[in-house]
């Protein structure tokens, strides 16, 4: 039967061929993407994939070609690791349409209709799978399981998928679930941030895919600031920053907002404040509490100096630290004059009520 691949048959050639120019013509970006290795090894994989077409065909058999598109889409997320996934998707799916539009219009009789059916539902499925496969990610326990799973993942997959809207509704209707701003803050964006590093740690997801996760994710923060800055207050202050040259700022940020949200008035710095400017902000604004958020261990004596500095300067005000660097530590808070650590913003807050209020 020859319909199996046969590698020099002129028709076949012809088709890959085909394909391979069809696919830089519909999507240009892509031919300045690869270099000259990349596009020899993009005609490979599209004979390649013909192959197993035809294989699948020759058996009736789909799942052989099923089996095939996820393979070959985790091989390609693989190969080119600074391509994202969606992209990567978007590429095989194009494949997929051209190679099934140019096998049903190719003029030289080649398949039977009862074989092209099958390879265009075969090439359907296909489509399917490498589309699902995108977000067919592993994912730690603890971001799988737990209170909230469903919402954290769905609004993971949104993202993972460039689909800012779907991410921002996702939330959305997890606050007209009833679910509360602490609940959306701590279960839902600081766990996927948390994945989101773990994903960019594995080479799951690029840089660029970390960066979007974290400018939407900042966005969905401002979402709420209606009903943040919509309490009733209680006249007391709160200052925060990330020390050092810490770029990490999401945090901090949110437990400002989770103070605000308790009706205290917060004064947030963002990220990278030199000492000498975190004494004047206290000077000037006069906070109950002054926070200072580490994520990287390196920013943590930088963290110890300030700590000492406002100390002295300012005794009676209350300082807590917090942050992921601290995990890692053997408790260094407590070797540290501070008033108060933990790992949670949310526990953090229900201290400072105690406290203070
Ligand atoms: C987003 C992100 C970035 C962004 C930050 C942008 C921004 N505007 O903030 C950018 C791209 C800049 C970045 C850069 C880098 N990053 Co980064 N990043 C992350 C990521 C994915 C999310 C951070 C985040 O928002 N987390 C969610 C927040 C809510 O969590 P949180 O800060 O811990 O805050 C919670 C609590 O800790 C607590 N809390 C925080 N502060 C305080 C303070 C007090 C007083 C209290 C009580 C509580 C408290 O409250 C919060 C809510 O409960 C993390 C992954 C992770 N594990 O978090 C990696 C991660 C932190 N980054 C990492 C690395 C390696 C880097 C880079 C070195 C990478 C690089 N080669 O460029 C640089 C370093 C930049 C620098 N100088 O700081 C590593 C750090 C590993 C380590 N332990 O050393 C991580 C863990 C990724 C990983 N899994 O490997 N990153």
């Amino acid at each position: 039967m020859g319909l199996l691949m046969n590698y020099t048959d002129q028709r076949y050639v012809e088709i890959a061929q085909k394909v391979f120019q069809e696919q830089f013509k519909r999507d240009p970006k892509l031919e300045k993407q690869l270099d000259e290795r990349r596009k020899r090894l993009m005609y490979e994989d599209v004979v390649y994939n013909i192959s197993f077409l035809m294989t699948a065909v020759h058996f009736s058999d789909g799942k052989i070609f099923e089996g095939y598109a996820k393979w070959i889409y985790e091989l390609l997320c693989n190969l080119m690791k600074d391509l994202d996934r969606d992209r990567i998707m978007e590429h095989m799916n194009d494949h997929y349409s051209i190679l099934s539009e140019i096998l049903n219009n190719y003029p030289k009789a080649l398949l039977s209709e009862d074989e092209l059916k099958k390879a265009t539902d075969y090439l359907e499925i296909a489509r399917e799978v490498t589309e699902k496969a995108v977000t067919e990610i592993s994912l730690s326990t603890n971001f799988r399981e737990g209170k909230h799973a469903e919402v954290r993942k769905a609004y993971l997959d949104a993202l993972i998928k460039n689909q800012t809207r779907v991410a921002h509704n996702v939330i959305n209707e997890a606050k007209k679930q009833g679910l509360s701003l602490i609940e959306i803050y701590e279960e839902i964006l600081t766990k996927v941030m948390i994945e989101t590093g773990n994903l960019w740690h594995k080479n799951i997801i690029t840089i660029d895919k970390e960066h979007y996760i974290t400018s939407v994710t900042q966005s969905v923060l401002s979402g709420f600031y209606d009903e943040i800055f919509n309490q009733p207050r209680k006249n007391k202050r709160i200052l925060s920053c990330a020390v050092g040259s810490e770029l990490h700022e999401v945090g901090v940020r949110m437990l400002s907002d989770m103070f605000e949200y308790r009706g205290w008035d917060s004064y947030y710095l963002g990220a990278a404040l030199p000492e000498a400017s975190i004494l004047e902000a206290i000077k000037e604004h006069q906070p109950d509490i002054v926070a200072f958020s580490v994520t990287m261990p390196l920013y943590l004596p930088t963290c110890e100096e300030i700590v000492k500095a406002v100390k002295e300067e300012y005794p009676k005000v209350k300082i807590a630290v917090g942050g992921q660097a601290f995990i890692s530590t053997n408790k260094l808070w407590e070797k540290w004059d501070v008033d108060y650590y933990s790992d949670t913003a949310n526990a953090f807050v229900d201290w400072a009520e105690k406290q203070i209020v």
